[in-house]
């Protein structure tokens, strides 16, 4: 049978039983997609189009099994805080359940489109004046108090759990575990969770190797990459706009046992590769997504990288959600022309 979601796909590997009802809406089984022109040809890159999933981001395969669990324990309303994507995830996995969404929001600080979907998947959205992690902070106080409110942000093991499905899926599409594998990283779930599928994978017998594993943080949020936490964490790439990763214990032990690094980019370079990635391969990235690109692009001009090696970046998040990071890069429309003009101008773009 065709299985359709993550849970589906990978049950055995998932903490599921026959009384997990399975909330989906179709995540995961994402492209695979070789991007050549952007590394010299000494290098095998792979793009992880993570923005093909449901809601636009890499947060849905995790949010089906938190979502499914919690509606197994009876929980009635789910409820994160959020730079924009898990919110956008979390009001339509609990659209799709028939159950509440509360979503607790930096003010101002989240990409439209995101907004927007969580608005119209009908969840309740809190703004706060302060930033991610504070906003993060009183949603685990609160749902630590009231059991039948589930957190679904990736401190709930949950989501973890559904995301190294991603990894998985990496191994199923090359045969093998690439050389590395690089990633955005904020609050440091996903490299942790790719890390176990990777792990679990390896000692299935499944690979016969595990990749070093690059995470890559914007410079004015980069805690895991400078090793002191960030106050005051600011970048244009707002879903990894975060200074006090809650899953940074965990990350800074997946990036050691792989051999990896943490490392920071500006937003000038995100947007820079943004660009250069919609050019080159047709896909738009958000910028965080843009994050890991930038760095692999640097690390193989500067030669940290070796000659020869396979390297998978995965890009997080779909860039239609932030159009006002769309317009940074210019290209305004042209005046409008007569349509008798049409002619000429389709003339002059065939004879160049
Ligand atoms: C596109 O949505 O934290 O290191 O609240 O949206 O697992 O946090 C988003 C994070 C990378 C970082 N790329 O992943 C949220 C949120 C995109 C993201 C990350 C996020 P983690």
């Amino acid at each position: 049978m065709h299985a359709i979601g993550v849970i589906s796909s990978y049950a055995s590997w998932l903490p599921v039983s026959s009384a997990t009802p399975v909330i989906t809406l179709g995540e995961g089984n994402t492209p695979l997609l070789e991007a050549r022109g952007l590394l010299p040809p000494k290098f095998r890159l792979w793009l992880k189009w993570e923005g093909a999933n449901p809601t636009g981001s890499f947060k849905d395969r995790g949010m089906t099994l938190a979502v499914s669990k919690a509606c197994e324990a009876g929980a009635r309303a789910m409820v994160c805080a959020s730079t924009g994507n898990t919110a956008a995830s979390a009001a339509a996995y609990a659209a799709r359940a028939g159950a509440r969404a509360v979503v607790v929001v930096p003010q101002d600080a989240v990409a439209r489109g995101k907004l927007a979907q969580a608005r119209i998947y009908g969840a309740r959205i809190v703004r706060v004046r302060g930033n991610f992690d504070a906003a993060l902070a009183a949603v685990r106080q609160f749902t630590s108090q009231h059991p039948t409110v589930a957190l679904v942000n990736s401190v709930n093991p949950y989501r973890l759990a559904g995301q190294k499905t991603a990894a998985f899926e990496v191994v199923d599409a090359l045969g093998h575990a690439p050389d590395y594998l690089a990633l955005p990283v904020g609050n440091a779930g996903n490299i942790s969770a790719y890390w176990r599928g990777f792990v679990e994978y390896h000692e299935a017998g499944l690979a016969a190797t595990r990749p070093h594993l690059l995470g890559f943080q914007a410079a004015g949020a980069a805690p895991l990459a400078t090793g002191a936490a960030v106050d005051h964490p600011e970048t244009l790439a707002s879903a990894i706009r975060i200074g006090r990763p809650a899953s940074g214990h965990l990350a800074r032990q997946a990036v050691a046992e792989s051999e990896g690094a943490f490392y920071a980019v500006t937003d000038a370079e995100m947007l820079a590769a943004q660009g250069r990635l919609a050019r080159a391969t047709g896909i738009i990235a958000e910028l965080a997504s843009a994050a890991p690109l930038a760095g692999v692009l640097r690390l193989a001009e500067s030669g940290e990288l070796r000659p020869g090696t396979e390297v998978v970046v995965v890009l997080t998040g779909h860039g239609l959600k932030d159009p006002d990071v769309l317009e940074l890069h210019g290209g305004a429309d042209e005046d409008s022309i007569s349509v008798e003009a049409v002619a000429e101008a389709l003339e002059q773009e065939a004879r160049r």
